[in-house]
């Protein structure tokens, strides 16, 4: 299974595009990428020859174009069913679905306090609401390492989908000098940081 164009965002500014590229590398994907600089003055129209949301990351398969980096992990979870994007158990699944949607839709607070920019590395602006965001996704990593800890390095054991969409959090805390408290969690973000696909990206 062939000709997916991955519409990305650069490697320095796009975690989305971070996320569904990792996606596409768990799944053995054959698929090429074409990278817009969110940088320059005409970034939206040039997205927008690809994305009609006007957002990246877009997949492009054949007909069919996807415009969000959940929806392409979905996707490739249907076209590649042995690649474990998710984990093996329909009660696992349920769980990993919950905690691929949290970040998704939530952790504004860290988004916006620690801007995702991988020529970065500096502080960032303390508050109550981004230490209650820091606390949930320390809860997170600490809770499911403590519970995978015999079967991988990762979030569920093996790296997938869910360490897509939370490695972007772990980058972020590297540039932004963040250590999580709990050892289970700094381990985390070592094993992240130092996955092969995470560091071709960030290389
Ligand atoms: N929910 C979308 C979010 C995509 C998103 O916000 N992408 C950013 C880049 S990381 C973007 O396209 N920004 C350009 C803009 O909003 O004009 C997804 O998961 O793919």
């Amino acid at each position: 299974m062939d000709n997916f164009i991955l519409i990305s965002g650069n490697k320095n500014q796009s975690s989305w595009s971070l996320r569904a590229w990792l996606m596409m590398k768990i799944a053995n994907a054959n698929f090429k990428v074409k990278f817009i600089d969110l940088s320059t003055s005409d970034y939206k129209e040039q997205i927008l020859r690809y994305s009609p949301s006007g957002k990246v990351p877009a997949l492009i398969h054949n007909d069919l174009v996807i415009c969000d980096s959940l929806a392409i992990g979905e996707y490739l979870n249907e076209l590649f069913p042995n690649a474990n994007l998710y984990p093996n158990t329909v009660k696992e699944r349920a769980i990993a679905r919950s905690l691929a949607s949290e970040m998704h839709a939530g952790f504004t607070k860290i988004r916006s306090t620690m801007p995702f920019r991988l020529d970065y590395v500096g502080k960032y602006d303390d508050s109550l609401m981004l230490q209650q965001e820091l606390n949930r996704i320390e809860e997170i990593w600490s809770l499911q390492r403590n519970l995978y800890q015999e079967k991988g390095d990762f979030l569920f054991g093996k790296f997938c989908l869910i360490d897509a969409m939370f490695a972007p959090i772990v980058i972020r805390f590297a540039k932004y000098g963040y250590i999580p408290d709990s050892i289970s969690a700094r381990q985390y973000c070592k094993s992240i940081l130092e996955h092969k696909f995470v560091k071709e990206w960030i290389m």
